[in-house]
């Protein structure tokens, strides 16, 4: 169809160009697809304004500034007739001592996602639609429209679980104004009886099944500014961004395939830097090689907090690494001084300042 002739958006949903625009994301190395109506997720904004007005989400915003806009895709698009939801799957990292960053953020996925439906979206053009790419944006609650699309369901974990694939994906959509037959096929929970996720959380964030206290969140926690909740500070570990344990504990996919397309290095991508070395990069350096990571403020001392707080956990310290802790007990940042004060004690090592 021309680019130039105006389409009655409104027409019968298509079910054809819901097909093409999901195959061609399939074949593109999503592993799975749907679309949903862009009418509003009611459930989703009750859940979080009640969540909010508790006090339940700390100091996190996101979805939780403004939550009639992150459940009403219409509020930022309001062209929006259709959704076209889709996930990614990455690989987890294995275990080992250089895990510092959680497998989501070991390689760009989002920015793999955006290009796959990038692609799509130029297609809905040249028919003449419009058409947005919506991922990880507070303009829409990516979980929801997942499940509502029939990707999968929420787990215990929280998280949106493809069948055989599991919780370690992405999600990212697109919103036109073409009218698409929704897919909407819901898929029953297949978590059980199984706690897996919840017994691994290290710091009892999952207690109540299916819903993250955002207080004792890990993920949550390295991202917030300030100093680190004390209490917590051992159940870190060596970890400076993002946590995988809930995720790493469920059984769903674990037999599931990374196609050779899929970034099974991904671990390797520049996360081979030793805590020492981070620690020894200049504020532009650091922030360069955190990339897309979520940062206050774009900091480059809140990723130090990390990683002195990451020093102070681990089983054992070079000479280097303890000199590298002893400098910042000199800090002019508060919370970096305290950190390091924390992190040297963890190792008997302040008398060495
Ligand atoms: C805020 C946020 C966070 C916060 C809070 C997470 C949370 N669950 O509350 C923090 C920083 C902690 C976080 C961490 C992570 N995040 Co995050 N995050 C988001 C963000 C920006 C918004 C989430 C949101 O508001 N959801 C809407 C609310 C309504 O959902 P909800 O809080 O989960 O509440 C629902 C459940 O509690 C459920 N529910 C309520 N009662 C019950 C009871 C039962 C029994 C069950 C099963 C469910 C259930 O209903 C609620 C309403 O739907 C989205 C991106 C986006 N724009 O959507 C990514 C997103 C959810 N995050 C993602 C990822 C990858 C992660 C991490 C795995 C990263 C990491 N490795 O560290 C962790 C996982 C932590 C976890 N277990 O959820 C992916 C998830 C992909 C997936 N498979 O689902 C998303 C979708 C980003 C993306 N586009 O890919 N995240
Ligand atoms: S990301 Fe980590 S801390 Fe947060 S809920 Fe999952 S296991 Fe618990
Ligand atoms: S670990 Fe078990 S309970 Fe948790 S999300 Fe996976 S299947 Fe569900």
């Amino acid at each position: 169809m021309p680019k130039t002739q105006s389409l009655d958006v409104r027409s019968e949903p298509s079910d054809a160009l819901a097909t093409e625009i999901s195959e061609m994301i399939l074949r593109a190395g999503a592993v799975a697809v749907g679309v949903t109506s862009s009418s509003g997720f009611e459930f989703e904004m009750n859940f979080i304004t009640r969540q909010k007005f508790a006090g339940l989400n700390d100091s996190m915003q996101f979805t939780y500034r403004n939550p009639y806009r992150s459940t009403h895709i219409k509020t930022s698009y309001p062209y929006a007739e259709s959704i076209v939801v889709a996930a990614l799957a990455y690989p987890h990292p294995a275990k080992g001592e250089s895990n510092h960053v959680a497998g989501y953020a070991r390689w760009d996925f989002y920015g793999e996602l955006r290009s796959i439906l990038e692609v799509a979206s130029e297609r809905l053009h040249e028919l003449g639609y419009r058409s947005h790419v919506v991922l990880d944006d507070n303009a829409l609650v990516d979980k929801a429209a997942a499940r509502r699309a029939g990707l999968g369901w929420i787990g215990k974990n929280s998280l949106l679980l493809v069948p055989k694939v599991g919780g370690n994906v992405v999600l990212g959509s697109i919103v036109t104004n073409a009218a698409l037959k929704p897919t909407n096929r819901p898929v029953a929970s297949r978590c059980g009886g199984c706690q897996r996720c919840q017994v691994a959380c290290p710091t009892g964030a999952l207690d109540k099944p299916g819903v993250v206290d955002v207080s004792k969140c890990i993920s949550w926690l390295l991202q917030r500014e300030g100093p680190f909740p004390l209490e917590l500070r051992e159940l870190v570990g060596i970890r400076i961004y993002g946590c995988d344990e809930c995720q790493v504990a469920c059984p769903i996919g674990s037999n599931f395939k990374f196609g050779s397309s899929m970034k099974s290095e991904s671990s390797d991508q520049g996360f081979g830097f030793s805590l020492h070395d981070l620690l020894s990069f200049s504020d532009e350096k650091l922030l360069q090689h955190c990339g897309k990571f979520y940062i206050p403020r774009r900091s480059a001392n809140h990723m130090r907090r990390n990683i002195l707080l990451a020093l102070g956990n681990k089983e054992k310290l070079s000479s280097s690494e303890l000199d590298a802790l002893s400098r910042y007990k000199m800090s002019t940042d508060p919370v970096l001084k305290e950190q390091a004060v924390w992190s040297l004690a963890k190792h008997g090592a302040q008398e060495r300042c």
